[in-house]
Parts: C-alpha cells; sequence; structure tokens
C-alpha cells in the first residue's frame, strides 16, 4: 500500500537537506571547480587526507572530457604510472595495448572517480557556474568563489552570486583556465600571466602538466590542462594519465601546504 504523500512535505525535504548541504558548505578546506578527471582526482586524495573539500561542476554530470573521449570513441587511454593509480587505487580496468598504453572505458572511468571521491568524503555541487573569486589583501590571496546556478548563468539574466570561502581554491576547468583567467583579468596587480596552451605534443605535454601543477599565487592552485593554459604548455589530446598525475599532485601540495 502507498504512502499518502504531502506535496509541500516533498519541498520542505528538498529545501531543508539542499540549505543544510549549502550552510555546511558555505566554507570549506578546499574548493576544486570542475569535475573532470583532474578535479575528481583531486577530489579524492583532499577528501581522504580529512579536508573539507567541495567539487562546483557547472554541468549537471561528472567527468568534464572523459565522456567525450577521441572524437566520441567510447575508449581513452592512459600510461603508466597514472595507470597503475587508476588500478590500484580507483579500481578501475584497463585494456593493456602494448607500447604502455592502457585503454579504458570512459563510462567506467567517471564513475569510479566520481563514487569514490565521494565516499572519501568529497561532496559535489552540480549546476552551478563559478564566475569568479573572492580575495583578500596583506598579503594577497584567493580566499573563495562567488558562484550562482548554471542555468542562470545561461540565460544571461544578472544577478548578483552568493559565496563560498576556502582555504584553497583548485581551477580544474580545463582548457580556458576559467578560474585563473578571471583572478588575472579583474585583478591585475596579482601579476597572473595567463600565457595560452600550445600546439599538440603529447610526451612532453603529459611531463610538463604534472610539473607545472601547483600554486597559482596564495590561495590558487591549478591542475589538469588548466596547467597548460596558465603555463603556456604544449596539449596532449586523448591521453589521459597526466590528468589524473596532476590531480593528485594538486592534492599532495595542498595537503601540504594547509598543514603548514
Ligand atoms: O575539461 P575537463 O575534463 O578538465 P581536465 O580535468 O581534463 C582535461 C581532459 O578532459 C581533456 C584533455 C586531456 O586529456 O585534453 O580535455 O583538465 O573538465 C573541466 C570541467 O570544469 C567544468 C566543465 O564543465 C568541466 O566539467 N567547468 C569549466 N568552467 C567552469 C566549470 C566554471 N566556470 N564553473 C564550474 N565548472
Amino acid at each position: 500500500m502507498g504512502i499518502s504523500i504531502s506535496e509541500a512535505r516533498i519541498t520542505q525535504a528538498i529545501v531543508r537537506s539542499a540549505m543544510k548541504f549549502l550552510d555546511e558548505y558555505s566554507r570549506v578546506d578546499v574548493a576544486i571547480v570542475g569535475a573532470g578527471p583532474s578535479g575528481m582526482t583531486a577530489a579524492y586524495y583532499l577528501a581522504k587526507a580529512g579536508l573539507r573539500t567541495l567539487v562546483i561542476e557547472r554541468r549537471f554530470s561528472f567527468g568534464g572530457g572523459i565522456g567525450g573521449a577521441a572524437s566520441h570513441l567510447p575508449s581513452i587511454v592512459v600510461e603508466y604510472p597514472a595507470s597503475e593509480i587508476l588500478s590500484r587505487d580507483f579500481g578501475v580496468r584497463l585494456q593493456d595495448m602494448g607500447d604502455g598504453l592502457f585503454a579504458v572505458d570512459p563510462a567506467e572511468m567517471i564513475a569510479k572517480l566520481a563514487v569514490k571521491g565521494i565516499e572519501a568524503g568529497a561532496k559535489f555541487l552540480l549546476g552551478v557556474h563559478v564566475d569568479d573569486v573572492i580575495y583578500k589583501d596583506n598579503p594577497p590571496r584567493i580566499a573563495g568563489l562567488a558562484v550562482y546556478w548554471s542555468t542562470v548563468q545561461m540565460a544571461g539574466v544578472h544577478t548578483d552570486p552568493f559565496f563560498i570561502e576556502a582555504k584553497a581554491v583548485v581551477d580544474a576547468t580545463g582548457h580556458d583556465a576559467e578560474v585563473v583567467a578571471v583572478a588575472a583579468r579583474k585583478n591585475p596587480e596579482f601579476g597572473i600571466e595567463l600565457r595560452g596552451e600550445r600546439s599538440a605534443y603529447a610526451s612532453t605535454a603529459e611531463d610538463l602538466v604534472v610539473k607545472y601543477t601547483g600554486k597559482v599565487m596564495e590561495g590558487l592552485y591549478v591542475t589538469g590542462m588548466a596547467v597548460a593554459a596558465v603555463h603556456g604548455l604544449p596539449r596532449m589530446g586523448p591521453i589521459f594519465g597526466s590528468m589524473i598525475m596532476s590531480g593528485k599532485r594538486v592534492a599532495e601540495i595542498i595537503i601540504d601546504d594547509l598543514r603548514k
């Protein structure tokens, strides 16, 4: 026998739990912008280290560029050591393709990165667009984000945002490095130079993206393809090993910095 459900009670249940979430996550240790491979990898390791971690994603879905893979073919490629990490820490199954390359099912990778992050304690806020950063001076630092609903942003209707304070903000927005770009454009005194991504050179790009992952200024970090946009590095196309390694690296750097 079905229960009698009051429409108002449905609304109340949603509003009360959503407001509790937004209330509790208006101040976090780490706010990651973008639920692509680098952002989700970072979220897992940060949450596992006990940091209050929020991932803000403007789509209503996880995965960023993983799902589109290589021109919509249902397979992506990773290489060592990311292959080992994906297998060991996330339980993603690999198909050995030779020459050090492993094929991965993109749907499995998206699902497992998301599940592991959530189980480690990271929270995901979907359908929310990051529009700006919060900054403080003496000394200059990034202290959080200004956000609003993606639907509002798409409608082009002006509303004021709401704020999320964070000890560390991570730009994991991919090729456009949107968070670093807005911080640089609106605050020229920060002296952040966005050098722009270069053309493809896979092996060099894979190494350099991980090497240059890290702090852009106090409170602001960059991971994934956003690293290439900030530091003028080549792109690597549909090979994803460095996205995993970069996400892990940025988590390690932030864990170290927040413990100081
Ligand atoms: O693009 P994306 O997958 O970034 P990534 O983690 O990985 C790049 C690879 O997918 C691929 C590649 C390397 O093999 O070339 O492209 O660096 O994920 C970025 C996510 O950020 C979201 C966007 O919807 C996507 O899911 N995003 C971008 N800008 C914003 C944002 C924003 N302003 N607010 C909220 N989310």
